[in-house]
């Protein structure tokens, strides 16, 4: 495939995909959250793919939506269009797991569709933030929602409300982000624990992955339930046996996605 926002490499059973508009610092519009989600779909169908990376450039995962696209547009045109949710759910609906590896700014949209993947490592000059009330609007894809539910309400009231943003110390202290990592050596270690997920066996993957967003979006009576129905299922699993076989005859394990 031809993408004209992004870069896409496949690095071992890793799909990498770089957010690429350098001249408006990964602004993002249709034409980049189409790309990403075609993308994502192809590595979502590659058995051989087990976990997603998604960054950007050294000075920018993503400074928001594209400004200059919106400026003119009314209600019934982002209506009618369906402006950014379009495919915008892309990476929330991939059941293999994404890492967002963010260096530089993170912002609005940018920190909005960082917040969608389920895990952050941030770069030490990585910036959150979700600014759009200097532009009169609301983080209006999903940052007054995640946000809180990451980082708790004080904290996301106050990026909201002041527009302020936060470094990777203070994202990674609030729960934001889940490793900081030099900037120079962002990619390569986040390819090396993408590796490492990725060799696990991917069907446990998906069902890790289900099962802790169910902390997030049940109560935890519903979520220890389904936690438990899951891990009753994973018993049928070859790659289950498989796994404590190995443990026990000092080995590798050899796991087959089944
Ligand atoms: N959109 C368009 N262009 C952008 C941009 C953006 N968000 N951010 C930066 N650029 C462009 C700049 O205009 C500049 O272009 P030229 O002047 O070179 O032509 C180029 O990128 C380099 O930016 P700067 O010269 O400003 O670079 P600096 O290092 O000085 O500053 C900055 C970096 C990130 C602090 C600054 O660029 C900045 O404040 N950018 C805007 C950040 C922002 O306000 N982000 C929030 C955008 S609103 C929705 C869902 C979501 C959203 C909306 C609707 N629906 C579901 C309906 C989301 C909204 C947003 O994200």
């Amino acid at each position: 495939m031809n993408y004209e926002n992004i870069i896409v490499a496949t690095h071992g059973k890793v799909g990498l995909i770089t957010l690429h508009r350098p001249e408006v610092l990964n602004a993002l519009n249709d034409g980049l959250i189409d790309d990403l989600g075609a993308a994502l779909r192809l590595f979502e169908a590659d058995e051989n793919i087990g976990c997603i990376v998604v960054t950007g450039s050294e000075k920018a995962f993503a400074a928001g939506a594209d400004i200059a696209a919106m400026v003119n547009w009314d209600y019934m045109e982002v209506y009618k269009t369906n402006f950014i949710t379009r495919n915008w759910d892309c990476i929330a609906q991939c059941r293999k797991p994404v890492i967002a590896a963010v260096a530089g700014f993170a912002l609005g949209g940018g920190c909005e569709l960082a917040m969608t993947c389920d895990m952050i490592y941030a770069a030490d000059t990585a910036k959150f933030g979700q600014p759009e009330v200097k532009l009169g609007i609301l983080p209006g894809a999903g940052g007054t929602q995640r946000l809180p539910r990451a980082v708790g309400k004080a904290k996301a009231m106050d990026l909201c409300l002041s527009a302020r943003l936060m470094d990777a110390e203070e994202a990674e202290r609030c729960g934001l982000v889940a490793r900081i990592i030099p900037a120079a050596k962002l990619l390569e270690e986040t390819l090396a624990a993408a590796a490492t997920i990725a060799n696990f066996s991917l069907p446990m993957l998906m069902m890790i992955k289900e099962s802790v967003n169910r902390a997030w979006e049940s109560s935890l009576h519903e979520g220890l339930l389904f936690e438990r129905r899951t891990i009753h299922a994973a018993f049928a699993m070859d790659d289950r046996k498989e796994g404590m076989a190995a443990f026990l005859q000092k080995r590798k394990p050899v796991f087959k996605n089944r």
